[in-house]
């Protein structure tokens, strides 16, 4: 074996793009800006100075510039922790892989990673419209199970948290990733949150919505909202941080989330002015990446 990974492992696009980014090595920006939506990729991107690449295929839309002097990348990664899945594995690929020899290389660089999304609070005092970091992100997705990744969970807070819950029995059992705190340290900011973010599977019943489905957990939101652990409480649902938080931190990356609160789940409100209040967070993201 030379450490050279097949055809089938690391897949490239005839042009010798990744395969789901159809990004190449030169085409990122250590700095790397991540939304949802992929109409959220050009909210950002018109504040740039200049853009020197626009690439795109499926959900994932890329654009890379110059703000104020600093080489930016904003990527769209569509929803959910599978996603985020390709997004991050790629993204470590294009720097830290040798798509000429297929091997790793030996000078790792390390990529920074902010999420620029959007979120639902399960705490009545926080406002809609309202910005918050997510200093811990719990994945009530599979993805970390998939990877040898005890060694960046926090075993303390995933232990109180799961006995708190008492939820094995229905074999739901997440796992918990704190943030960069060197990346965070970056928005300190009286205009910003900072709580616990539950990652989930769904935005339905994974988030304890009704629809015409009964869900199976009934208090849901009820419980993770009474839960504290060290002054700090569960204050948001989304659908992407932990499994960002997981592997950044496995693949040697800084990541962080920032969100915006379009909707309050116990006071029943829904932001009037979402677009509004996402550029609010856009246009503070980019001024402290270069502050
Ligand atoms: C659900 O509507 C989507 O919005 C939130 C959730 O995490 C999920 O991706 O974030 P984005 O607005 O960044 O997509």
């Amino acid at each position: 074996m030379d450490g050279s990974m097949g055809n089938s492992e690391l897949i490239l696009n005839p042009d010798g793009s990744i395969y789901h980014l159809n990004l190449k090595p030169e085409d990122i920006a250590s700095t790397v800006i991540t939304v949802g939506d992929p109409g959220r990729v050009s909210q950002v991107s018109q504040y740039f100075d200049s853009i020197e690449l626009k690439k795109g295929k499926r959900e994932f839309i890329t654009h890379t510039g110059q703000y104020k002097g600093e080489r930016i990348t904003v990527l769209s990664t569509g929803i959910g922790t599978d996603n985020i899945d390709i997004v991050f594995n790629e993204l470590d690929a294009l720097v830290n892989i040798d798509f000429q020899s297929r091997a790793v290389k030996k000078e790792k660089i390390q990529l920074s990673i902010i999420r620029v999304g959007t979120s639902g609070a399960i705490q009545p005092d926080i406002p809609v419209d309202s910005f918050l970091l997510s200093k811990s992100g719990i994945g009530f997705d599979g993805l970390m199970h998939f990877y040898d990744s005890g060694h960046v969970r926090n075993a303390k807070l995933e232990e109180t948290l799961n006995d708190y819950l008492n939820w094995r029995k229905y074999n739901i059992v997440p796992y918990v990733v704190d943030c960069n705190e060197n990346l965070a340290s970056i928005f300190d900011s009286n205009r910003i949150r900072y709580g616990i973010t539950v990652t989930n599977s769904g935005f339905y019943g994974p988030q304890g919505r009704t629809l015409r489905l009964t869900p199976k957990l009934e208090d849901f939101n009820a419980v993770l909202e009474a839960f504290s652990h060290d002054d700090q409480r569960i204050t948001n649902h989304e659908m992407e941080t932990a499994g960002m938080y997981g592997l950044a931190k496995m693949h040697g990356h800084r990541s962080v989330s920032l969100n915006v609160i379009l909707a309050n789940r116990v006071t029943g409100e829904f932001s009037k002015r979402g677009y509004k209040a996402i550029d609010d967070l856009i246009r503070f993201t980019l001024e402290k990446l270069v502050s």
